[in-house]
């Protein structure tokens, strides 16, 4: 089963993915064991690797700690062309389709293509989504777009619904890293109820109680990297929330 299919079975059985967000830029290696052990431990199932600059040289031997000490699948959450590597196992190919610049769209996509096609990598098209976190982040900086409005759920919902009819497999809202305010439980459920592929949801996400909340909107893969960072003891709890929230309530 692909990665892909089993994102979507869990979906319809109603069972929530946890993803942690490992920054090649600011891993450090001390850290990087005790992230991985509190991974295996709290049954954490995917990792995102990725990272809106790239400062350093890290991403492989990232990839190869993770693989020496977990069986975690690793997923690709680029920041541009230089993050790819075929030591992952599946790709989040992002449009980044709340903004309107044409390279973060189909441009940067057209030049990567032919790479993609020739790796082992699953290759997951999603329709990646700025939503304003109350801070300038670091994506918003780096694509040159402006996020979408906090409280503009309608402007979510109908970008999310041209993403899926343009065939994108998977939608991917995010604050930004380190957001001030994580994306609302209400926007989080007006997009969940107007798509029916999965729905990832990240950026500023500190706590249990607003994970678990937010896989009741109807996310299905929520992403949580810079809480963790600053301390991975947080990954136990924030696994347990999403893995056991009632979604049927
Ligand atoms: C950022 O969605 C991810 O792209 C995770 O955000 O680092 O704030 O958890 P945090």
């Amino acid at each position: 089963m692909s990665l892909y299919q089993e994102i979507t079975q869990a979906k319809k059985d109603g069972k929530k993915k946890f993803a942690v967000l490992i920054d090649p830029d600011k891993v450090r290696l001390g850290k990087l064991d005790q992230v991985l052990k509190n991974a295996v431990d709290a049954e954490v199932d995917y990792f995102f690797i990725g990272g809106s600059l790239i400062v350093n040289n890290m991403l492989d031997m990232v990839l190869e700690s993770i693989k020496e000490n977990t069986k975690i699948p690793m997923i690709l959450f680029p920041g541009n062309s230089f993050q790819l590597s075929y030591k992952a196992d599946a790709l989040l190919f992002l449009s980044l389709i709340s903004g309107r610049n044409a390279e973060l769209l189909i441009g940067k996509h057209v030049i990567t293509a032919p790479f993609l096609k020739m790796s082992p990598l699953e290759i997951m098209s999603t329709g990646y989504m700025l939503i304003d976190g109350g801070v300038s982040t670091t994506v918003s900086y780096m694509s040159n777009t402006n996020p979408i409005p906090a409280t503009k759920n309608d402007i979510a919902m109908t970008t999310a619904m041209a993403g899926e009819m343009l065939g994108l497999k998977m939608i991917y809202m995010d604050a930004g890293s380190g957001a001030r305010d994580a994306i609302s439980t209400d926007m989080i459920e007006s997009v969940s109820t107007a798509i029916d592929i999965p729905l990832i949801i990240g950026g500023g996400i500190r706590t249990p109680e607003k994970a678990a909340a937010n896989v009741r909107a109807g996310a299905d893969v929520i992403v949580v990297g810079d809480a963790i960072e600053k301390d991975p003891n947080l990954i136990k709890e924030i696994s347990m929330a999403v893995h056991e929230a009632d979604v049927t309530v």
